[in-house]
């Protein structure tokens, strides 16, 4: 919906503002007592948040990010889906799906009583999806923004099939550094290690960081803990509907090959203030929709003192 006069139908003050921004795509902007966050309607695309209480984003947006039609942005909470990673037989696809460059529809918002936003949005197939997955499923994303952020996608499937997806909320978390964190919650877990090709393996204690790494943790439906002592606090990250846990950094060569995670704070490079902690259904976890039925995954994210 890039229609500005029926866009500012649904703004509301005091919470969100709708605006056509850069190459005429739709963004919606919230503010309210909690905190700050930033929408692209292409993509349904969460691009930053950041509580009230807190000086630096929890979900990290690229300053080199671009914004144009049928292009991914680098950060936020990019929504991959119906498949993850490249896909399996068409290397020409887009990687992580189409639903993440496709324009979606703002269907409502809303101000709660606890002083939370919320922002629904769907998205239904059009010729072009069909000519990738020719099936009927309607997908919706609701954002909700108060204390705690909460993104719930639901695939709903009104065919008389079962239909196979994958799916992630492929979220960027801010932090201080990547070499000084930790991702607590996997420990015992099995992964796939895409960096050392696609090798099992199992995690012992936390996850730390000193190089390039790309696992799918498999059969976990774990909370997270990004424990960042330079920021002093931990990112808690609680899912439902979601049997994989990823979790991605660049490391510095493959970043400056990808060239848009900007310089960094302390000029260091982008990347080292990043980590992506994805909420997933993918490999072994891919997941069934039933004929008729629908699947939610939802996470919710807090930032607390450490
Ligand atoms: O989720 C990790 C990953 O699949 C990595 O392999 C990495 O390439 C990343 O996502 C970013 O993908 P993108 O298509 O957004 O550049």
């Amino acid at each position: 919906m890039s229609n500005p006069t029926l866009l500012a139908r649904h703004a509301i003050p005091g919470h969100v503002s709708l605006r056509i921004g850069t190459n005429g795509l739709a963004f919606a902007d919230i503010d309210n007592a909690h905190g700050s966050a930033s929408l692209c309607l292409q993509g349904a695309h969460l691009m930053s948040w950041r509580p009230k209480d807190q000086a630096e984003p929890v979900v990290w947006l690229s300053p080199l990010a671009t914004f144009a039609p049928g292009k991914s942005i680098r950060g936020g909470a990019p929504v991959c889906w119906p498949w993850f990673g490249p896909h399996v037989t068409e290397s020409g696809w887009p990687g992580h799906g189409f639903a993440r460059t496709v324009p979606w529809e703002l269907c409502d918002t809303a101000a709660l009583p606890d002083g939370s936003t919320s922002i629904g949005l769907t998205l239904t197939p059009t010729e072009a999806t069909r000519a990738q997955w020719p099936h009927e499923a309607r997908l919706a994303l609701r954002v909700s923004v108060g204390r705690r952020l909460r993104i719930e996608l639901t695939t709903h499937n009104p065919g008389p099939q079962d239909l196979v997806l994958g799916e992630a909320l492929h979220t960027y978390l801010g932090i201080s550094d990547i070499g000084a964190v930790e991702v607590q919650g996997l420990d015992a877990c099995e992964y796939v290690d895409k960096v050392a090709g696609a090798v099992r393996k199992v995690q012992r204690g936390a996850v730390r960081f000193a190089g390039e790494v790309d696992r799918v943790y498999l059969n976990t439906g774990a909370d997270c803990v990004i424990v960042d002592p330079g920021l002093q606090r931990r990112i808690e990250i609680a899912k439902t509907g979601s049997r994989a846990t990823v979790v991605w950094t660049p490391w510095a060569e493959k970043a400056d090959k990808m060239g848009d995670f900007g310089p960094g704070r302390a000029g260091q490079g982008g990347w080292r203030e990043m980590v992506c902690v994805e909420s997933a259904n993918a490999l072994d976890n891919v997941v069934t929709v039933p004929a008729g039925g629908s699947h939610t995954l939802s996470v919710s994210y807090a930032a607390l003192p450490l």
